[in-house]
């Protein structure tokens, strides 16, 4: 618990932004009974939808589009949601105004009990987070899974108790608005270019995933990816204990895949964890995920034998490399979570029949050349959306890549594909952008892809 919890009277604390984490964020301080006032920079949002969705948030004053800078004076912290930049104007004028600005990722922390381990990474962090969360399920009796992927932690940090163990998928915009927020175990698990509109350069995207360990110590564990050469600079001054693991080389200490086994060395031991065909999981990007979570389970005391009991039952999660169903012979895939083009080479490397990629959406400034040349002949059309779609088309033709379609919406796409499409073809979802501009969040474009493909015509 923090000693911030002590609002100076007439003070207030803003939240800002009012999607999942905003009002969750607004519950927390509510219930604690502190002064709360929620702020949007979108001026044209609906507030009576956001009041009939929340109707134990009504006593709290919503203002929308700018607040003023005499205004700003009241409050003793702002509480950021992590849609929301870190160096926009309006957070400076707060900063030079005295106020603390906290992420809700920190204000929850602070709020809660028991342990917390956190995962970060560009990419695997939902699948390695949800697995990481089963694992815990299994050894011990009260275990949250929230943050990045999809649950505000501040929705439950009221709930835990000393015996509570969280499993936490934080971004690098949760990470941006960390003080305190020290996990006993933390994990970072690759970091390619992503969110480069956001932080600007890749200097900044770094700093804020291993920022991931700016609280802990050596008391505390960071499990890190061998094969990330980032990383495993990192690991000479990391401030906690690290553990690697590996998908290219045996170690001599940490998880490790040797062909078709994961294997665990340590203390002199080496031994087999499991089979790779034992897991119902694809591709060698989910053996890292799975070496991942067995690391932070090992530290974190759960017995081995419920480890691998636990990855022999774990399926994919859902918009990740998702079967969704077949029709005609043609098989659609769900992997709306490819939202950049590295988590988007795994999607099209997990295919292994001719297929038609749907990709393209907001533009994060991101660079397509690598996720097109890993199309390696198995791309039979590249059909795009959203407002990268021209770049990407351009990006493609220079790699000698010319059977592209533009479309205007994702319903265009899906029967696109499926009119072109034949027997024994696949329609992968892999967007290598995010969703944003288009729709809500990925899941949302996710579940819209899943209900245009189960209503098509079989
Ligand atoms: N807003 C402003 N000013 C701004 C930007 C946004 O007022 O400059 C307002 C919007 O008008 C809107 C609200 O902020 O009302 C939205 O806040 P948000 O974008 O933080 O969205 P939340 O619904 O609170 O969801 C957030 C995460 N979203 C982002 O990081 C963009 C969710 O991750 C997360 O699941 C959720 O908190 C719960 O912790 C989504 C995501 O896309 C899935 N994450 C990125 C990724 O995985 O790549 C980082």
């Amino acid at each position: 618990m923090i000693t911030e919890r002590m609002i100076p009277d007439g003070k207030q604390v803003l939240v800002a932004g009012t999607g999942r984490s905003g009002a969750a964020a607004a519950r927390l301080l509510l219930q604690e009974q502190i002064d709360t006032v929620l702020f949007d920079g979108n001026r044209d949002l609906d507030t009576e939808k956001f009041y009939a969705d929340n109707p134990d948030l009504k006593e709290v004053p919503l203002i929308l589009g700018e607040l003023e800078e005499e205004r700003m004076k009241d409050f003793y912290a702002a509480v950021l949601s992590p849609g929301i930049p870190t160096d926009l104007p309006m957070v400076e004028q707060l900063r030079k105004a005295g106020v603390q600005i906290w992420g809700e990722v920190e204000l929850a922390y602070c709020f809660a009990k028991g342990r917390l381990i956190a995962i970060t990474g560009t990419n695997g962090k939902t699948t390695t987070t949800a697995l990481t969360g089963e694992i815990m399920k299994s050894h011990f009796p009260d275990v949250r899974v929230v943050g990045n992927i999809g649950i505000p932690y501040t929705s439950v940090a009221a709930e835990t108790t000393e015996e509570t163990v969280t499993v936490a998928e934080i971004s690098s915009f949760q990470l941006e608005t960390i003080r305190r927020f020290r996990p006993e175990v933390s994990a970072i698990l690759n970091i390619t270019p992503d969110h480069l509109n956001r932080h600007h350069t890749m200097e900044n995207y770094i700093r804020a995933k291993e920022d991931i360990t700016l609280n802990q110590t050596k008391d505390d564990v960071c499990v890190l990816n061998y094969e990330d050469e980032v990383l495993r600079r990192f690991a000479e001054e990391c401030p906690a204990e690290t553990v690697f693991f590996s998908s290219a080389r045996r170690l001599a200490d940490g998880f490790y895949l040797d062909g078709e086994e994961i294997r665990y060395a340590h203390g002199g031991k080496d031994d087999l964890v499991i089979r790779t065909g034992e897991l119902n999981l694809l591709g060698k990007h989910n053996y890292e995920n799975v070496m991942a979570a067995c690391a932070i389970a090992v530290r974190s005391g759960v017995p081995m034998e419920k480890i691998v009991e636990t990855l022999k039952r774990f399926t994919a999660v859902e918009h990740r490399i998702e079967y969704v169903t077949e029709k005609r012979g043609v098989r659609f895939y769900n992997d709306s979570k490819g939202t950049n083009p590295d988590a988007a080479i795994q999607g099209i490397r997990a295919m292994n029949r001719p297929t038609f990629l749907i990709g393209g959406g907001y533009d994060k400034e991101s660079e397509y050349d690598e996720w097109i040349e890993a199309f390696d002949g198995k791309v039979k059309e590249l059909v795009l959306i959203g407002q990268t779609a021209e770049k990407i088309r351009d990006c493609a033709a220079k790699h000698g890549f010319s059977r592209t379609i533009l479309c205007s919406t994702l319903e265009e796409a899906v029967n696109c594909c499926y009119e072109h499409a034949v027997s024994g073809d696949a329609v992968l979802l892999s967007p290598a952008c995010a969703s944003w501009g288009m729709f809500k969040d990925y899941e949302e474009r996710g579940r819209m892809f899943k209900e245009i493909v189960h209503g098509l015509e079989a």
